[in-house]
């Protein structure tokens, strides 16, 4: 697992920093470990993050496709299952009684069960989900606007992040500007069946203008702060920003 992670984290940074870049990194697997190395990493992070909102227009779409180009082979990837007690006891019950934590700048922050998520108004989106460690695949997603939702808990609009925990350790977290943008959605179904559980089940979030591991799976608790809430990969030193 560890030596796997390690991979990962290498085969990420091949993918971002370019081939000088990779030169250097080459036979220097503790180099994300050093000290410097995250700190260079977040001071670009915020010029990349102005560099970017300067040049896309707000709210810029995603590309929809169309059936025909829905992938056969769709990867799972990163935990496909959860495996904690927890989770298998959910599995066991159908997801009867799951529900959805919130917290933090949340003027309603009751939990929201499966069946009440699926009360909601539904949108479909066939999208492209790309991953930092180099395929992409077009899959459909339906699900509640997750715009819709925070206004619909009162969330804060004006706070800068929604921060996500998963049933396995994994975490993650969007600005505000990406967790309102039209797309962005809180996905209960893949293709036309409930979420399988190695893509998520029993909800992720689909965010079609980020990389695939800005997108949680297996989601339990949601909060909305200002104060910045990082992820387990953010925190290893991966863009936080990761998209348009
Ligand atoms: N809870 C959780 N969410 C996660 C991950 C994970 O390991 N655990 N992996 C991420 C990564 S790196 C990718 S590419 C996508 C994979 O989603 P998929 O299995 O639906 O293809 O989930 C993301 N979200
Ligand atoms: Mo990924």
């Amino acid at each position: 697992m560890r030596i796997e992670t390690a991979m990962k984290r290498r085969q990420f940074l091949k993918g971002t920093m370019g081939a000088a870049s990779v030169l250097a990194l080459a036979g220097c697997d503790n180099l994300t470990q050093s000290s410097w190395f995250p700190s260079i990493l977040s001071r670009t992070e915020n010029l990349t993050e102005r560099v970017q909102r300067a040049v896309t227009p707000t709210h810029a779409l995603a590309r929809e496709y169309g059936n025909e180009d829905i992938s056969t082979v769709f990867p799972a990837n990163g935990n496909t299952d959860p495996g904690t007690a927890d989770y298998a006891e959910h599995v066991a019950k159908n997801f009867s009684e799951w529900t959805v934590g919130m917290s933090g700048l949340v003027q309603a922050p009751r939990s929201w069960s499966l069946a009440a998520l699926k009360e909601l108004p539904s949108r479909t989106q066939i999208t492209r989900h790309d991953c930092v460690e180099g395929w992409s695949a077009i899959g459909k997603w339906s699900g509640v606007r997750f715009s819709d939702f925070l206004q619909r808990i009162g969330a804060d609009l004006t706070a800068r992040y929604v921060g996500f925990k998963c049933a396995d350790d994994y975490s993650t977290s969007i600005d505000m500007q990406t967790a309102l943008h039209p797309q962005t959605q809180l996905t209960l179904h893949f293709g036309d069946e409930l979420l399988p559980a190695q893509y998520g089940f029993p909800m992720k979030l689909r965010i079609p203008t980020k990389l695939g591991f800005k997108n949680p799976k297996h989601i339990t608790a949601l909060y909305v702060t200002n104060e910045y809430p990082g992820g387990y990969w953010e925190d290893q030193g991966y863009n936080w920003y990761s998209g348009s």
